[in-house]
């Protein structure tokens, strides 16, 4: 059987051939970073966002990390999914009643993902301390605030594209106010993007040291012919601090927290100068992905050291023959 990405075709996304000789099954856009140094008047770096199909290009939720410290979300727009224009100005929230809604304080690693015919946005929102914070819109002008998704402290969450057996799915990883020098993934439920529950394990760190401190989900699963396609970060601590990797697996198409198979070796580790020196050096950080249908192509758009937007290409079958000749032995 044909493997299949369930989903539209995106003949126009970024992309590249394999190049002659790589042994890997993801390989860089030969023009990293995408986006550089300074993008921004108010940010000396942009890094950690999420991109999705819109119009007749991309849009994007932006993490940019301000001269204050503070990282914040900002819109952009792109016709190829590479050269982007980023809004100056903050991403400005809404209640449902159309009154201003209480704004963030700090937002980062944003994902962006369109469920029915709402796009919804979800980040690290400081609610005494991180937790899951979530928005919604439909034309990109208006974003509504919605409840915080969890309790304090809580990072990387990240929907499923579609409801499964009724509710809405996410991925997230409970964590600690800090840098967490631990970290499981998990999957919670909601009926209503409002009330959370039903949580379930889904995944362990594990003795392969690139992944033994902690794990995070990434882009919104690509749903597949196999299973969910999850790409996730593993993350190592060192003398020198945590270096983050790119790993990937397949979960069940029907009940997610099952994970049908998992790798023992990273997909792709900090190796470019753009990924190993930066503000934080060693950190390849996936947060979306664009991928077509039609032939089964996967561009991944990642954090680079804290500092740049990167883009590294794949295919289903790339990923899948990598994952079961790489198998992590699971314990459930
Ligand atoms: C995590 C988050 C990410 C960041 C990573 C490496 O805890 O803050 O945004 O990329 O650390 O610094």
């Amino acid at each position: 059987m044909t493997r299949k990405i369930i989903g539209k075709a995106l003949p126009d996304m970024p992309w590249q051939e394999k190049p002659a000789g790589c042994i890997d099954a993801v390989w860089r856009y030969d023009a990293n970073p995408v986006i550089g140094r300074n993008p921004l008047k108010c940010s000396d770096r942009v890094f950690n966002s999420a991109l999705i199909p819109y119009e007749d290009g991309y849009i994007g939720v932006f993490r940019a990390d301000h001269k204050d410290g503070l990282p914040n979300l900002h819109l952009g727009r792109s016709k190829n999914g590479i050269d982007w224009d980023l809004e100056e100005e903050v991403l400005f929230f809404q209640n449902e009643d159309g009154t201003p809604a209480e704004q963030i304080t700090y937002g980062y690693d944003p994902r962006l993902v369109k469920i029915d015919d709402s796009y919804y946005i979800t980040w690290c929102n400081n609610f005494h301390g991180p937790t899951i914070g979530v928005a919604r819109t439909s034309d990109f002008k208006t974003f509504i605030r919605m409840e915080n998704a969890y309790l304090p402290f809580n990072r990387n969450g990240v929907l499923f594209p579609r409801k499964i057996n009724g509710n809405y799915v996410m991925l997230n990883r409970p964590s600690d106010n800090g840098h967490t020098p631990f970290g499981d993934i998990f999957l919670s439920e909601s009926p209503d993007m409002v009330y959370w529950g039903k949580h379930r394990h889904v995944m362990a760190t594990a003795n392969n040291w690139w992944k033994a401190t902690k794990i995070g989900p990434g882009p919104i699963p690509i749903e597949t012919s196999e299973g969910w396609l999850m790409i996730y970060h593993g993350v190592t601590n060192t003398c020198n601090g945590f270096v983050y990797s790119m790993g990937a697996a397949l979960l069940d198409i029907d009940n997610p927290s099952k994970v049908i198979a998992d790798t023992t070796d990273f997909i792709l580790t900090p190796q470019m100068p753009y990924e190993e020196v930066g503000f934080v050096p060693n950190v390849a950080f996936p947060c979306a992905s664009v991928q077509d249908a039609d032939t089964g192509r996967i561009a991944i758009f990642y954090g680079a050291a804290d500092t740049y937007c990167a883009i590294a290409f794949t295919t289903l079958d790339e990923l899948v023959d990598f994952i079961h000749a790489h198998p992590m032995k699971l314990d459930k």
